[in-house]
Formats: C-alpha cells, structure tokens, sequence
C-alpha cells in the first residue's frame, strides 16, 4: 500500500508537492476541475456551488498534462491519478443532451492523452447533483472546522450547472431555456452510466489507463431530484457486473461509504478489496451516516481505520491511499496541518499493519 495525497487544481505548484513529500506520500492524485480555495474547505459556496468552471484549461491538453507529470516526478514523486473531469466536458454525458457524442469524443481523446503521458488512473464521479449541500462548521475533535450534512432543503438544479459547477455561460449552450433540470431516476442514471462506459472502456483499456468511479457523495438516493449510482452497499457490485474489463475499477471512498445506512463498511472493504478492482482509496473517517453526518479526523469517527487497513492488506490492496478532506486546524495553515496530520497517522498504521503480517 502506498501513500498518496490529492491536490486541487489551485495547487499544482513545486512546493505542494515537495510538501506532500515531506510529509511521507510518494504519490499524488490531482483534482482537476474546480476552484477551491486554497484553505480547503469543500462547503458550498452558494448559489453558484464550488464555482464556475474554467473552460478551456490547458491542464488537459497533451503538453498540459505531461507538463503536470513532470513537475510532480521533478519534486521525486509519482502522478497516479487525475481525479474527476470537469463539468464542461461531459455535461451532455450526463445529461443525455445534443453534444453527448461530441464530449464522448473528446473524453475518449483525454483518455489517449492519459496513456501517452502515462498516467493510469482516472477517477470520476457519474453525477448530474455531484457533491452537494453540505455545511461547514466546528464538527471535529475541538471544535476544528469541518463539512457535514444535515438534511437539507434540495432545491432543483438550475439549467447550466452540472455536478455543483456553473458552466461557462460561453460554453454552455446559450440557447438552453431557463429554468431547473428535470428529475432522472436512478434507473435511467444507470442506463447513462452503461452507455458511457461501452464507449469509453475499450479506449481506456488500449490506452492503459483505469476509469475508477467514486461512490455518490452524500450517498442519498436521490440528491435534487436526481437519482443516485453508489449509495448502497450494493451499488459497486452493479457497477462491476456492467463489464469485466480491467478498466472499470472503484475510486473506493471509504467516507463516503460509511455514510450509506444500514451498511457495514468492514464488509463493504473485504467485499470489494476481494474483487481487486480498486483503483485507488480515499481514506478518510465520518461521524453518522445519511442524511446527517459530520466529517472527522482521520482516528475519531465512526470507522476503526487500522481494521479497515488490516482488510485492504489481506485481500491484497496495492495501490494508493489518499486522505481525501481532513477537518482545518486551527493556525496559520489550517489545511496543510490536517492534511499533515492525517498523513503521519495513515503512514504509521500502513507500517504497522505490513508490519503484523511478517
Ligand atoms: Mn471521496
């Protein structure tokens, strides 16, 4: 098992990944879209939710990538990840609007690109709502700053927002009426969901590259209207059924999954670890479960992480584990110390879990 840490878009810099490297990761999972402040709070930011996305970044292009690898390898570590792609370039995906074919195009052409670059991993999230109303406040261990949820009001999603982002207005077609998005059940989420992924999985599986899905966060059945994929605990094994193929793994959120109610999460990581189709794990503890929950450190909330490692390790887990978000702590850099903090404590309990089994 090895220990990787996510950065967001703002922080593609040398000096966070020389500071990932200090604090004992060797890889690195980059979040793509997005404008989250650099103080790392993932709360909404209101009628505009994580923001607007940039369109045009030149992140993905061919040199854009391969300019990211470098920079991380440079600082002596290794790219494993690019995480979830942004809301422009699949809206219609999503959807199942006009431009599906021309965005499955161009998804496909960013999954070649991956492989040229030699980057295996892209993790997505298959979700019209994405991650949305969550609240901040003092919910961790005294009273350090964190995200919760608590059952709130769901408002239908405005046309020209997809997956808690606006969409450029010049991207986004400016002829799209006003008015919310209607409601998708779950079913038909699915159906999407398959239909994107016989497209895109023989592309990936030539480019070398795996599609890892993350679960629905919050896992509720149905987020503004929209139905949900993975918010049981049955969710990933029909994702699994859909294809056989190595290319269609699990971003496997161990937060995320311990928010399902009425689940085991013990059961859920040796059910799914068994399958040896996790791609990468974020790996981070809650409190409580939908629809109210509070996002902890890493070794207060509801899941004993050492087993949940113990279980990884015996089914043979190999890849990445990331701490996903940590609650702020309280001085001068509030998201670099919880990020530091949950990276000593996975480090130790990898070494001591590797370690019994000798
Ligand atoms: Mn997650």
């Amino acid at each position: 098992m090895k220990l990787g840490m996510g950065l967001y878009r703002s922080m593609f810099k040398p000096e966070y990944v020389r500071f990932a490297r200090q604090a004992g990761a060797t890889h690195i999972v980059a979040h793509m879209p997005g404008q989250f402040e650099q103080k790392g709070s993932t709360a909404d930011k209101g009628s505009q939710g994580f923001g607007i996305d940039n369109p045009g970044d030149p992140i993905w292009t061919y040199q854009g990538l391969r300019n990211l690898k470098a920079m991380i390898n440079d600082e002596g570590l290794e790219l494993e990840a690019l995480e979830n792609f942004a809301p422009q370039h699949w809206y219609d995906i999503l959807l199942d609007g006009p431009r599906r074919a021309e965005q499955l195009e161009h998804l496909k052409a960013i999954i070649r690109t991956m492989g040229e670059v030699g980057i295996p991993i892209m993790g997505y999230n298959f979700s019209i709502a994405g991650v949305w109303g969550r609240v901040e406040g003092p919910f961790a261990r005294g009273g350090a700053r964190s995200v919760g949820f608590e059952n709130p009001e769901q408002p239908p999603i405005p046309n020209g927002m997809v997956w808690n982002m606006v969409i450029d207005p010049e991207v986004y077609d400016a002829e799209n009426p006003k008015g919310t998005i209607a409601p998708v059940s779950s079913d038909e989420m699915w159906r999407r969901l398959e239909a994107f992924l016989e497209e895109m999985l023989p592309v990936a599986e030539e480019a070398g590259v795996r599609l890892a899905l993350h679960p629905d966060d919050p896992p509720m059945p149905t987020l503004r209207g929209i139905g949900r994929l993975v918010h049981t605990s049955d969710g990933y094994s029909r994702l699994l059924d859909i294809s056989n193929s190595p290319a269609n793994t699990m971003e496997f959120c161990i937060g995320t999954l311990s928010e399902i109610p009425n689940a085991d999460i013990y059961d859920m990581v040796e059910r799914y670890s068994a399958t040896g189709r996790i791609a990468y794990v974020h790996f981070r503890n809650v409190r409580g479960k939908v629809p109210y929950y509070y996002e902890t450190f890493i070794d207060e909330g509801d899941t004993d992480m050492i087993r949940v490692l113990r279980i990884l390790r015996d089914n043979g887990f190999n890849g990445v584990l990331i701490p996903d978000h940590t609650p702020l702590m309280e001085c001068d850099a509030p998201w670099h110390a919880g990020i530091a903090y949950a990276l000593g404590y996975m480090k130790a309990a990898i070494r001591l879990v590797q370690e019994e089994r000798r």
